[in-house]
């Protein structure tokens, strides 16, 4: 394939609900959405950064600047280009895994399309569909909370994710499992915890949670590993997980038993698939993270998600938790489960009435 052109689109959407996390409130997304055009197809990439670095170092801004001065040229530049040559093309330039993420999807996409495979066959999925859990927010008050675990139970979401943070913990995973009973329940501290708060996260062991997620700061494995020792709840990582290789050294060094992928933080499906290859290696279970993203991140996260090793729910959820209307044809749970799209590519495209009615912003970057 030949890279011709990239068209760079930012699109805001409102949510259903705010989403409150220890780093934020989020009311709505600000998506960067490339397409390519190549000379065999076009191929959809969501970048899952948001206008803040409050996540991750990466935000829209920089993943925009750095896609239109520093990725495209030379991802244009490759004579014979498919998805398992971006990563290579790219690898002189530091980070911005997120952005390298989006253009890799893309260019995969428009591969897929041009070959008439699906991203869940192309990646080894095993599943038609996945069972989906969702993440719930810091709420202002415990009622509030209940009627949402409510709401969501009822839907039929086969697992709960509580946010979580300092003021924000024990009380909340009692409450939940007072009147929810013996439900797969999990926390989610976005890294709002330090070596000093071990004793009260000590206090979630007595609730049987699966895991608790990413409770301190990303670089701090060694704090991890220590607290994986202190505890009886598995410790799964989140932000920590940059790679393949963190993957392995966070599990060498014991400062998880469970990963949450997001291609989106690791630079892209191709990356993440390796995650789980290291993972299923060791025998640690993996669950597919979310980004709030839209129907098109979510369809890619879907294939992913249907790979062998992801033994827990993952954040896929429906497209009506997140918006009222997505940009897709919407991704319905049915009986607790999300369809992994069959079609070429991701296999799923933009509504074009929808797209263009969120669209504030485009430009094309003829390669
Ligand atoms: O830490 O998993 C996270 C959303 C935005 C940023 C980070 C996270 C999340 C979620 C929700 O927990 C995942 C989803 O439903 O897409
Ligand atoms: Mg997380």
């Amino acid at each position: 394939m030949k890279l011709e052109a990239v068209e760079l689109r930012t699109i805001r959407i409102p949510l259903v609900a705010p989403f409150r996390t220890s780093f934020g409130t989020e009311y709505g997304k600000e998506v960067l959405l490339l397409e390519v055009v190549t000379d065999e197809a076009r191929g959809w990439g969501e970048c899952v950064a948001d206008p803040a670095p409050l996540y991750s170092s990466e935000y829209n801004a920089a993943a925009e600047h750095v896609l239109r001065h520093h990725l495209i040229g030379p991802v244009a530049a490759a004579p014979d280009l498919r998805a398992d040559v971006v990563a290579r093309t790219l690898a002189p330039f530091k980070g911005h895994r997120m952005a390298k993420a989006a253009l890799e999807t893309a260019v995969l996409d428009a591969e897929l399309r041009a070959t008439g495979t699906s991203l869940g066959r192309y990646l080894g999925a095993v599943h038609d569909s996945v069972p989906s859990g969702v993440s719930v927010g810091i709420m202002d008050s415990l009622p509030e909370l209940l009627d949402a675990v409510e709401s969501n139970l009822a839907q039929g979401y086969v697992r709960i994710k509580l946010k979580i943070e300092p003021g924000w913990d024990v009380e909340p995973v009692r409450a939940v499992r007072e009147r929810f009973g013996d439900i797969p329940l999990q926390v989610d501290a976005n890294t709002a915890y330090a070596a000093a708060d071990t004793r009260r996260l000590a206090e979630l062991d007595a609730f049987d949670l699966l895991l608790i997620e990413q409770p301190f700061d990303e670089e701090d494995l060694l704090g991890h590993a220590r607290l994986a020792r202190a505890l009886r709840t598995p410790i799964c990582l989140d932000e920590s997980i940059t790679s393949a290789r963190a993957a392995a050294a966070a599990i060498t060094l014991g400062a998880c038993s469970v990963v949450n992928i997001k291609p989106g933080r690791v630079g892209g499906y191709l990356e993440a698939r390796r995650i789980h290859d290291v993972c299923a290696a060791h025998g640690v279970p993996v669950w597919c993270g979310g980004m709030l993203e839209t129907g098109i991140g979510r369809a890619a996260n879907l294939a992913l998600a249907a790979l062998p090793g992801f033994s827990l729910p993952g954040d896929t959820s429906a497209s009506d938790r997140y918006f009222a209307t997505d940009i897709t044809v919407p991704h319905r749970l049915q009986d607790g489960r999300v369809q992994v799209p069959a079609g070429p590519g991701i296999g799923v495209d933009p509504l074009p009435d929808v797209l263009d009615a969120v669209t504030v912003a485009r430009d094309t970057i003829i390669a």
